[in-house]
């Protein structure tokens, strides 16, 4: 049976809560997955890539606001399956902020421990979330997502490189860490402020996925000063404040039912 917000348990929506994470097993059937692989292949090549990594040493490389490359992708950050149950999680009305086609093959690098709140120049209630769809089998050593749970609710770091560095903040330091391996076709949904990171890639497949940022239907422009993070809000000059809508930015609620 595949995964909808209809299917969540009060159980695993407390849950996310609680950890700031969940995994939802299931979420398209074998034939969208294929569909969405094949187009991502193809928009990896086709697309400019943003590598991340530093020293020749790559992490993963991506192709930024994948949502605005290809109908496909388009569908996909807009799937009713995901966007429904990204809704029941955060309890709020949603909007697309953007999607990221995320490649990490063989023999990269594990990705650095980060919240990504202070890269996302929006504010508003604090319901944003970022969901994580595998378009291949991620098992432990191919490079899965692990999740600090709770971590979303300590009270505001003081030192800004703890964003980054997020291991090195002393509280979290200690705090239990959660590996999540995922099947094709599942989900993981994290909180803009659950501290995250993930494994290198050790096997010789490429680990393919989207990552889909949603936010607060009423959330504005937040400036970070970061020229390249703002842009992230749309073409133009937008002004501090300015509510983050229309096309590029849309309502995602509309037609849930699976
Ligand atoms: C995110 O989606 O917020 C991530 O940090 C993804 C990291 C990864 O896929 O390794």
């Amino acid at each position: 049976m595949l995964s909808t917000a209809e299917t969540l348990s009060p159980e695993t929506v407390a849950g996310y809560r609680r950890d700031g994470f969940v995994h939802v097993p299931r979420v398209l059937h074998a034939a969208e997955i294929e569909e969405f692989l094949s187009d991502a292949l193809d928009v990896l090549a086709a697309e400019e890539k943003t590598r991340w990594g530093e020293d020749g040493a790559t992490v993963l490389d991506f192709v930024e606001n994948s949502q605005l490359k290809s109908e496909a992708m388009r569908r996909l950050a807009l799937h009713p399956r995901i966007t429904g149950v990204a809704e029941r999680l955060a309890g709020a009305p949603l909007r697309l902020f953007k999607s990221e086609l995320l490649r990490k093959s063989g023999g990269s690098r594990p990705t650095e421990a980060h919240f990504d709140e202070f890269a996302l120049p929006f504010s508003g209630a604090e319901v944003g979330l970022t969901a994580w769809v595998a378009l291949v089998d991620v098992p432990m050593e191919r490079g899965c997502l692990t999740f600090v749970p709770g971590s979303h609710r300590l009270p505001p770091s003081e030192r800004a490189a703890d964003a980054w560095d997020a291991y090195g903040r002393e509280e979290v330091r200690w705090m239990p860490r959660v590996a999540v391996p995922v099947r094709a076709g599942d989900c993981t949904f994290h909180h803009t402020r659950v501290v995250h990171a993930a494994g290198g890639n050790a096997t010789d497949r490429t680990r393919i996925s989207v990552a889909t940022v949603y936010m607060d239907a009423a959330a504005v422009f937040r400036p970070t000063g970061n020229e390249h993070i703002d842009g992230l809000a749309g073409g133009g000059e937008p002004v501090a404040g300015q509510p983050l809508q229309g096309e590029r930015f849309p309502l995602v609620g509309e037609g849930h039912s699976p």
